[in-house]
């Protein structure tokens, strides 16, 4: 039997809450979907606490009760759910990835199969270039633009992975791999090492005494659904999940020379091996030779070095000028994954967040964060029951309690997610935004503004004296919607000229600075912050997403202010 990984569960889980939102049930959609995030957010795997506490050790992963408890359950010892398989006969919807259309939900994928008998993406994108959604009840002409829209950028993104997805993937599988004896090293390589944000397959490198072994192993993964190729150098499977694998046994002597290739990228790695040819040499992913004789290989350290050059983060090798400065020793040191002292974006259960602000402190505290901000949202957002200027007067007072009793653990700043009026001006008063610690500026709605309204407008938040941050500056979620069409080089003048912060929104589906324009904000000198956009105690894992995103724009911690210390991040604020 094939064990069942945490990333099935959870889907399962959360396909079950989808079609019970389908038969309109209360209350039970949600418990399913929370169950289902909280799955995919343990560390341990799911299987295993089976297999050591049986029900009991189920019931106690946050969100799941009894009866979810149970399904899981008949998951893990049959593989299927029965539960699950009569709610997909009901509406036989191909779920996944319908829901991955923006503005479709479950209600909504129902009314489409019952009326038109769409199943699927193919039959979607038939119906609305027919005209036949937009004549449905609740649908409208501006819904069927917005799904063929959505069609289209998700055909653009294509089959690539999210960051953390494959991440995780990744971790288990070299966890796995190291457990085996005469395994003596295991490295996650490629574009996952690059810490790209997204990720097309996994590349795993391993040293080891008897590769026969390793390889029968990884293809015998217990979430391998197909094996493309078993080999003695080279295994590729396919998860459950949908990614791809590839492992490779290189020998020790070249490790260094086999990481550096596989690493990539590509570009990176023919602007070295041109270097090297220059030099007389010759690289590929055996070592570096002069003649037969291999000159460096072993480590990657030493090859860079070889060729004339300083050591190379991953995250910056894409041949983007990271090799000139390397060879000038002008690199920059890049802002470090333990470096954030504090989180400018969090959110409690005042608006969408599930948590009091006092817990959310005390889990920022936890991972190590010694300040937050609490940023809700404001009233425009109303369906995240976003604050009006008297609740965030009541929230000011809250936090001001929350932070008598747990002074000497963590700082909360007061703070607000201040909605972008369509005319750039701001959702709350500014005698109250005036009181705040830290204002951050957000665009959530108005996403079809031309460029030169939507970079007006977005320039006129920004102009606001109270306005500290411009919150997910292009409002992009990856595989999901494209950013709003704005002059991001305009804005991140505009920046610099009002002293504005630009955020990296950390959450694994925005990723928003991305890394070129990180990497323009850091040549203009406009600072940034690495934001959780917590909206729940788990989530401040996050950062590690953000701080990698900082790093593939040559991010410096000079550069990220809420590396800074509280007292030198206040000074910077406007
Ligand atoms: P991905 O998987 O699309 O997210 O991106 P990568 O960068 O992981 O690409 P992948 O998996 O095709 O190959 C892993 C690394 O192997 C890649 O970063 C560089 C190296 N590599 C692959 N094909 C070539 C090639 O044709 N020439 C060179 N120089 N390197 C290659
Ligand atoms: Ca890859
Ligand atoms: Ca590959
Ligand atoms: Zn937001």
């Amino acid at each position: 039997m094939r064990r069942v990984s945490n990333a099935d569960i959870a889907r399962i889980l959360a396909e079950i809450g989808q079609y019970l939102a389908m038969q309109s049930e209360a209350f039970k959609p949600r418990a399913y979907e929370k169950a289902a995030a909280a799955i995919s957010e343990l560390d341990h795997e799911v299987s295993e606490m089976y297999a050591r506490g049986k029900l009991k050790a189920l019931e106690e992963i946050p969100s799941v009760g009894a009866s979810i408890a149970e399904k899981i359950e008949e998951l893990i010892r049959t593989g299927k759910s029965e539960y699950h398989r009569e709610l997909a006969k009901k509406t036989p919807v191909d779920l996944g990835t319908l829901s991955r259309i923006e503005g479709l939900g479950p209600k909504s994928i129902k009314k489409l199969y019952d009326e038109l008998g769409v199943r699927n993406m193919k039959e979607l994108e038939r119906a609305a270039r027919a005209g036949k959604i937009s004549k449905l009840e609740g649908f409208g002409k501006k819904s069927e633009d917005n799904i063929l829209k959505s069609i289209e950028s998700l055909k653009r993104w294509g089959n690539r992975f999210a960051l953390d997805l494959a991440l995780q993937e990744s971790r288990v599988i070299a966890e796995r791999l190291r457990s085996l004896p005469g395994v003596e090293r295991v490295v996650v390589a490629g574009s996952l090492r690059r810490r790209k944000e997204t990720i097309g397959d996994i590349d795993v490198l391993v040293v080891a005494k008897e590769a026969g072994r390793v390889m029968d192993f990884f293809v015998h993964a217990p979430d391998a659904v197909r094996v493309y190729a078993h080999g003695e150098t080279k295994s590729a499977i396919k998860l459950s999940s949908g990614l791809d694998v590839d492992l490779r046994v290189v020998p020790e002597e070249s490790f260094g020379a086999a990481l550096n290739y596989f690493t990539g990228s590509k570009e990176h790695n023919v602007a070295l091996r041109q270097i090297a040819l220059r030099k007389g040499y010759k690289l590929n992913e055996y070592g570096l030779y002069k003649g037969k004789k291999q000159i460096a290989g072993r480590i990657e350290e030493e090859l860079y070095r070889a060729l004339g050059m300083d050591y190379i983060e991953p995250e910056m090798r894409e041949d983007m000028g990271e090799i000139q400065l390397a060879q000038k020793h002008q690199l920059p040191e890049l802002v470090g994954y333990r470096d954030l002292m504090g989180d400018l974006q969090v959110q409690t259960n005042w608006t969408d967040g599930s948590h009091s602000i006092e817990a959310m402190a005390r889990a920022a505290a936890e991972a190590g964060l010694s300040y937050i901000a609490i940023t809700d949202h404001t009233k425009r957002l109303a369906m995240t029951g976003g604050l009006d200027e008297k609740r965030v007067l009541a929230q000011i007072s809250e936090i001001d309690r929350v932070n008598k009793k747990l002074r000497g653990k963590i700082r909360v700043l007061k703070g607000s997610e201040c909605d972008i009026l369509k005319d750039g001006t701001l959702d709350l008063s500014d005698s109250v935004l005036a009181k705040l610690d830290v204002v951050g500026a957000s665009v959530h709605s108005h996403f079809n503004l031309s460029r030169a309204d939507q970079t007006k407008r977005i320039s006129r938040a920004m102009e606001n004296p109270h306005a500290d941050i411009l919150f997910h500056p292009t409002g992009r979620i990856i595989n999901r919607r494209s950013a709003y069409d704005a002059d991001m080089d305009e804005l991140i003048r505009v920046a610099k000229k009002t002293g504005t912060v630009m955020e990296i929104d950390a959450l694994p589906d925005r990723l928003d600075l991305k890394d070129e324009h990180v990497r323009k904000c850091v040549e203009a000198g406009v600072k940034l912050t690495i934001d959780s956009d917590a909206h729940s105690p788990q989530h401040f894992h996050v950062l590690e997403y953000g701080i990698a995103q900082a790093r593939r724009g040559f991010a410096t911690r000079g550069d990220v202010i809420n590396a800074w210390p509280i007292e030198k991040m206040q000074t910077f604020l406007k």
